[in-house]
C-alpha cells in the first residue's frame, strides 16, 4: 500500500494512507541511507508499506518511491546530506527583521539550494517590527531578480490572506531559522493546524526549538510541511565551478566572462564582477556567493564532498 510520510522520530515514521495512519519502521536493510546521507526518508516522501496484521496501526516501509524533488542541506557537523522535505511544490523561506535578526545570506543559500527544483516565496514575517532601509533594499532586490516577496505579521494578522493564496492547492514547505514564526504563520493560515509555537528566548534572541523534526500536515487548502529551525544552510550537490549558475542574477553575465570556467573571484575580465562593480548585481548577493564558494571549496578539500546523483 502506498502512503505519505508525515514525520519520523527515532526511525519510526508516521505514514498516511487511504486506510488510515500507520506507525512504520523500515523493513530490512533495503532503505539504508545512501552514502553520505543522514536520513533515508523525510516528510513528504511517498513510500510502500506492508501492514502488520498482528499490531493495529503498525506497518513496515518496504520501499521509497522516487522523489520528484527534495530540499536538503549539507549537515556540517555530521558531514553528510540531510533531507528536510520531499516532493514539494513551493518552498516558503521565512525571515524576520529583528528577533531573530535579519539574515539575508541564509535566504540566499536557501535560494541556491532550491533553484533547480521548485519556486521559493520569501516571507518577511514580524513586519510589525522595524524593517530598516537596508532590509527593504534586500527585499526589493530579491523581488527584482525574480523571486516573490511578501510581508506578513502572524501577530497582527497581516499578509495572511496572501500567504494562504500562495500555498493553496500546493505542498508547501516552510523553512527558516528557529523563532522567525513558521509555526505561527501556519496557525494563522489555518488555526486547525494547531502547531506548537515557541518563545524567542531573550538570552540568545533565538527561538527555542519547539519543532525538532519536520512535520507534514494537511489542511483544507493543501499540504504544508513545518520544518525545524535551521541554523545553517550549505549547498548540496553543487560543484564550486557551477555555483554561479544557481545565482539567478548572475546568469545573464556568466557566459561573457573571459575564462570559460570562471569562478568570478580572482579572474580578470569577469563579466559578473563587472556587473557587481556597475551595481547591476547587488554587492551583498556577490558576498553571499563568495562565502558559499569558499565553503564548497573547503568541503571539496576536506574530501567530504559528494555529488548528489
Ligand atoms: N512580533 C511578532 N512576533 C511573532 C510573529 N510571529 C511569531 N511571533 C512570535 O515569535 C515566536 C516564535 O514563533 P514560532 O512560530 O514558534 O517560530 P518558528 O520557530 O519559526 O516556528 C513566538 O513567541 C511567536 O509568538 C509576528 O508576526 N510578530
Ligand atoms: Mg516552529
Ligand atoms: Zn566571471
Amino acid at each position: 500500500m502506498r502512503g505519505l510520510v508525515r514525520y519520523g522520530i527515532n526511525n519510526i515514521y508516521t505514514v498516511q494512507t487511504e486506510a488510515g495512519t500507520f506507525e512504520c519502521r523500515i523493513k530490512g536493510k533495503k532503505l539504508k541511507s545512501g552514502k553520505n546521507e543522514y536520513n533515508p526518508i523525510c516528510s513528504g516522501d511517498f513510500v510502500e508499506i506492508e501492514i502488520d496484521h498482528n499490531h493495529t496501526g503498525r506497518g513496515m516501509i518496504t520501499n521509497r518511491f522516487d522523489r520528484q524533488n527534495s530540499f536538503a542541506r549539507w549537515n556540517r557537523k555530521r558531514g553528510n546530506i540531510q533531507t528536510i522535505a520531499a516532493n514539494i511544490d513551493l518552498l516558503v523561506c521565512i525571515l524576520s527583521p529583528e528577533s531573530p535578526e535579519f539574515r539575508p545570506r541564509f535566504a540566499d543559500r536557501v535560494l541556491v539550494n532550491a533553484e533547480d527544483s521548485f519556486p521559493v516565496l520569501i516571507v518577511m514575517n514580524k513586519s510589525d517590527q522595524t524593517i530598516t532601509e537596508e532590509i527593504e533594499r534586500r527585499l526589493a532586490n530579491w523581488n527584482a531578480i525574480g523571486y516573490d516577496v511578501i510581508k506578513t505579521s502572524a501577530a497582527k494578522g497581516q499578509g495572511i490572506e496572501r500567504l494562504r493564496e500562495y500555498i493553496s492547492g500546493k505542498t508547501a514547505a516552510f523553512v527558516g531559522q528557529s523563532g522567525v514564526g513558521k509555526s505561527s504563520l501556519l496557525n494563522a493560515v489555518e488555526p486547525g493546524l494547531n502547531l506548537r509555537v515557541g518563545e524567542v528566548s531573550e538570552k540568545f534572541n533565538k527561538g527555542t526549538h519547539t519543532t525538532c523534526y519536520a512535520v507534514l500536515e494537511s489542511w483544507k487548502g493543501g499540504t504544508v510541511i513545518d520544518t525545524p529551525g535551521i541554523k545553517e544552510i550549505d549547498p548540496v550537490g553543487i560543484e564550486p565551478e557551477i555555483l554561479s549558475h544557481f545565482m539567478i542574477d548572475f546568469r545573464p553575465f556568466i557566459h561573457d566572462c573571459a575564462h570559460s570556467v570562471c569562478l568570478h573571484r580572482d579572474e580578470p575580465e569577469c563579466a559578473v564582477k563587472n556587473a557587481v562593480r556597475d551595481g547591476i548585481i547587488l554587492e551583498e548577493r556577490y558576498e553571499s556567493y563568495l562565502r558559499m564558494l569558499s565553503d564548497l571549496e573547503h568541503r571539496v578539500q576536506a574530501n567530504k564532498y559528494r555529488r548528489e546523483d
